[in-house]
Order: C-alpha cells, then sequence, then structure tokens
C-alpha cells in the first residue's frame, strides 16, 4: 500500500497535535529495587538494587571513540551515582560523590555524557555507599569495541559476583557495615554468580573460539580462574591489550574490579565437560559452564596475534619521582592512629567509628591530595601493603604500568593486587587533568579507611 503525500501530510499533523508522553528511551539508565531470581532454582527470588531491572545492568557496547550518554534516574531510597570504571574519562564524568559531582538524590537525575578513547572490556557501577549498593546489584558492563577486534565465534562477557544470601529467604544480608568483614578480608559471600546467575551454562561448539571477557564485580573476594576443557590465552588487561598475549598455564588472580579478556578454544568434545573455574584453597568450583555440541575441527588452531594497542603514553621511568604509599591498619596489625582531617585518633577510637585503614596515615580521603602534579608529568607510586590481607589499589582517570621485578615495564592496568606484606610499584602518566580517586576496590576496605586521591593540574 502506498500513501499519497496528502494522507500524509495530515497524518503527521495529526500527530503533531496529539499530547505529548514521556517515554523511557534506552538512554536512561534507571536505578531501582526489582526482584530476580539469584539462588539456585527453588529459592525464592531475591530483592535486589539494579540499573534497568536486572543484575548485570545492560550491556553497553560502543565502538571506540564513540560517546556514551546516559541519563541516571535515581529510583532507589539512597542518593547514588556511577563510576565508568577503567575509563580514561573526562573528570566531570567520574561518578565520585564530593570529589567530581553532588550524589543524585532519590528522583533526581544527572546526565553522563563521555568519550571512550580505549578499546577494551570495561564496567560501571555504583560509587556511593558502594558497599552496599553494589553488593546489592548496581554494576553493569561497559564493552568498548575494536575497529577491528579479533575473530572469534563468540564474543562472551562473564561478570563475575559473590552475594551473601540468606540461606533461608535468598534476601542480600544487610550487614554491610559489619566491623568483622571491615577489619578482615572484606564482604565475602556464601554464593558465586556470573551474569547474575547461579551455575549458567553457556551453549558452544567444540572447535569453536571464544573471546571470553571476565569482569569481577565481588566486594572483596579475590577470584584464582582457570580453565577447564578450554586453552587459550589472556589477551587483555584491565581492558588494554597486552603486547604479548600470555598463555593460560595455571590458575591467576582476578582481583574485584579487575578484567582479563581471554581467547579461549573449546577443546571439550560434544557432551564432555568444559567451564571457567575458581580455584580455592578448599578446592575448585565451577564459574559458569559449556555444554558442548559439534564436530570437532581437524584443524588445532595454535596461533593467536595481540589485540591492536590503545594510544598509550610514553613513559619515561628515568629520573621519574616515587611516591609511597604505606597500606596501614586491618586485623593482626591494627591502626595505633591514624588522622581523621586534622585530628589523630587513636586505633580504638577510629574501631568505634567504623575506621580499621588507612593511607599514608588517614582513615578517610584527606583534605589534601596524595600528590599534586602537573598535566603530562610521570609518577611511580609504591604501594607498600603493611597488613595482613591483599588490597585491590584503584586509580581513576589513568591506566599505570606494572613495575615488574627487573625494573622493566609490566602490563597496563587501572586495579592492581599488592599481596599481604608486599611492595608493588606503578608507573603513569598524569595526562588527565582534574581530581581523582585512589582506593582499594575491597568496597568495605574503602569504607573504613582505604581511600585517597590525586590531583593533576
Ligand atoms: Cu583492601
Amino acid at each position: 500500500m502506498t500513501i499519497s503525500r496528502r494522507q500524509f501530510l495530515h497524518s503527521t499533523l495529526a500527530l503533531s497535535m496529539m499530547p505529548r508522553v514521556a517515554m523511557a528511551s534506552d538512554s536512561e539508565l534507571v536505578a531501582q529495587t526489582s526482584m530476580q531470581q539469584i539462588a539456585p532454582q527453588g529459592y525464592p527470588e531475591t530483592p535486589i538494587w539494579s540499573y534497568g531491572g536486572g543484575v548485570p545492568g545492560s550491556e553497553i557496547r560502543v565502538p571506540q571513540g564513540a560517546r556514551v550518554r546516559r541519563k541516571l534516574v535515581n529510583r532507589l531510597p539512597q542518593p547514588t551515582t556511577v563510576h565508568w570504571h577503567g575509563i580514561r574519562i573526562d573528570n566531570a564524568m567520574d561518578g565520585v560523590p564530593g570529589l567530581t559531582q553532588e550524589v543524585v538524590q532519590p528522583k533526581a537525575s544527572f546526565n553522563y555524557d563521555f568519550e571512550v578513547p580505549d578499546a577494551g572490556t570495561y564496567w560501571y557501577h555504583a560509587h556511593n555507599q558502594s558497599m552496599e549498593q553494589v553488593a546489592r546489584g548496581l554494576y553493569g558492563p561497559l564493552i568498548v569495541e575494536e575497529a577491528s577486534g579479533p575473530d572469534v565465534d563468540q564474543d562472551l562477557t562473564l561478570m563475575l559476583d559473590d552475594w551473601r544470601l540468606d540461606p533461608e529467604s535468598a534476601e542480600i544480608s544487610d550487614d554491610f557495615d559489619n566491623g568483622h568483614d571491615l577489619s578482615h578480608a572484606g564482604r565475602l559471600g556464601n554464593l558465586v554468580t556470573v551474569n547474575g546467575k547461579f551455575d549458567p551454562s553457556y551453549p558452544v561448539q567444540t572447535s569453536e573460539r571464544l573471546r571470553l571477557r571476565l569482569i569481577n564485580a565481588a566486594n572483596a573476594r579475590v577470584f584464582d580462574v582457570t580453565l577447564d576443557g578450554l586453552a587459550g590465552w589472556i589477551v587483555a588487561l584491565d581492558g588494554m591489550p597486552l603486547e604479548v598475549p600470555l598463555r593460560v598455564k595455571n590458575s591467576f588472580p582476578l582481583a574485584p574490579a579487575q578484567r582479563a579478556d581471554l581467547i579461549v578454544d573449546v577443546l571439550a568434545n560434544s557432551g564432555q565437560a568444559a567451564s571457567i573455574v575458581s580455584v580455592e584453597r578448599d578446592g575448585a568450583y565451577g564459574l559458569a559452564k559449556f555444554e558442548v555440541s559439534g564436530v570437532p575441527s581437524r584443524v588445532a588452531r595454535t596461533k593467536i596475534d595481540p589485540l591492536p594497542a590503545n594510544r598509550m603514553p610514553e613513559i619515561t621511568l628515568k629520573d621519574s619521582p616515587v611516591h609511597r604509599m604505606t597500606m596501614q591498619g586491618g586485623a593482626m596489625r591494627w591502626l595505633e592512629s591514624a588522622n581523621l582531617g586534622d585530628t589523630e585518633l587513636s586505633g580504638r577510637e577510629l574501631a568505634q567509628l567504623g575506621r580499621f585503614w588507612a593511607l599514608n596515615g588517614y582513615a578517610e580521603r584527606p583534605d589534601d591530595p596524595f600528590l599534586d602534579v602537573r598535566l603530562g608529568s610521570v609518577h611511580r607510586i609504591e604501594f607498600a601493603n603493611e597488613t595482613a590481607f591483599p588490597h585491590a589499589m584503584h586509580l581513576h582517570g589513568h591506566h599505570f604500568r606494572i613495575i615488574l621485578q627487573d625494573g622493566t615495564l609490566g602490563p597496563w592496568r587501572d586495579t592492581v593486587l599488592v599481596e599481604r606484606g608486599q611492595v608493588r610499584q606503578v608507573a603513569l602518566v598524569a595526562d588527565n587533568p582534574g581530581n581523582w580517586l585512589l582506593h582499594c576496590h575491597m568496597l568495605g576496605h574503602a569504607a573504613s579507611g582505604m581511600m585517597s586521591w590525586f590531583r593533576v593540574t
């Protein structure tokens, strides 16, 4: 059927006279309460907080260099913000309350609008009362595609989380400020999910090549990831391609907020098991399994190319200053004292205020930055972990390079795991102006003292 110009004009006129309705568009990111089956089938659904009605929030997938525009609409009973983790972002869009923006009150909204300069695997999550809000489900993947990506049969995002649920009601245990958790390893849960599901299964064909984008959204759990029935390489860490892909031989740690992109080949034959496994002290458990079907290919693929590099700054270590960040406190190394603002308090007084940790003597984000540096200057940060626990130190707005044992520059990362007693140096070019948070991504540790910041002007 064709319509005449006259009919068309008539219908558009009619439309323009219709009352306007505000439609929820796909550029809204609605933070809301919702229900989801988190515990195994047979248990009740769990009341969660989510972006758009499900955890993880829907995947934002854009080409490298694109702009991301999302209107955060807060339908939660608490103020919130969104942090776009790992994006070398415009400071005003970084989502840190009190440092880059005000909190977004319930029923209010905020427009996030920023460019994504680097291809890779990133994520977004709440950054106000994050030890509660992220634990309730406020996170989702942010994938930035390379102009020409690797040749794979499937590209799967696997977002890992660790929930603490009541074993009867399957409700999220609301003891977020539990002093024992805060002062020890953080809030460890009793149920691990991938993409918001317990023990999910993904169909694959034998001999297929998969890109797996692992994102650790847990509050505190460090997964020790290994492969079963799959073989492959780590091709990127925290979004940034490795110059030389790293064969997965044993297991590798994935700390809170860290990402690892793997390219794996399905070795298992039809009917056999293939899975992603986390190795724990008391044994290994499956995170996600792959249901294998099909006829094996006779051609084993062995070669792998690195992903195309992002445009990162050149780092020259020579003459770059070293700034030591001492990580203090926690169970077994209790703080003797530390500062809140200008006031020095005893460890006992701090514990009564729910503060158990300190960075360079401050048990909360200090008024003055840890570093105040010139745009374009090169710096080394030396993380000295004097505590009895590992910490995942995350820097906003920048990636840094790990300095390896032999003094050479290792992979680009935005979150570095510093084991108990360990000293680790990283190097960066302060090339993004603004006020940037630097904190432990074990979210209970951040809330109880491990929070600092640096300024680039
Ligand atoms: Cu920590």
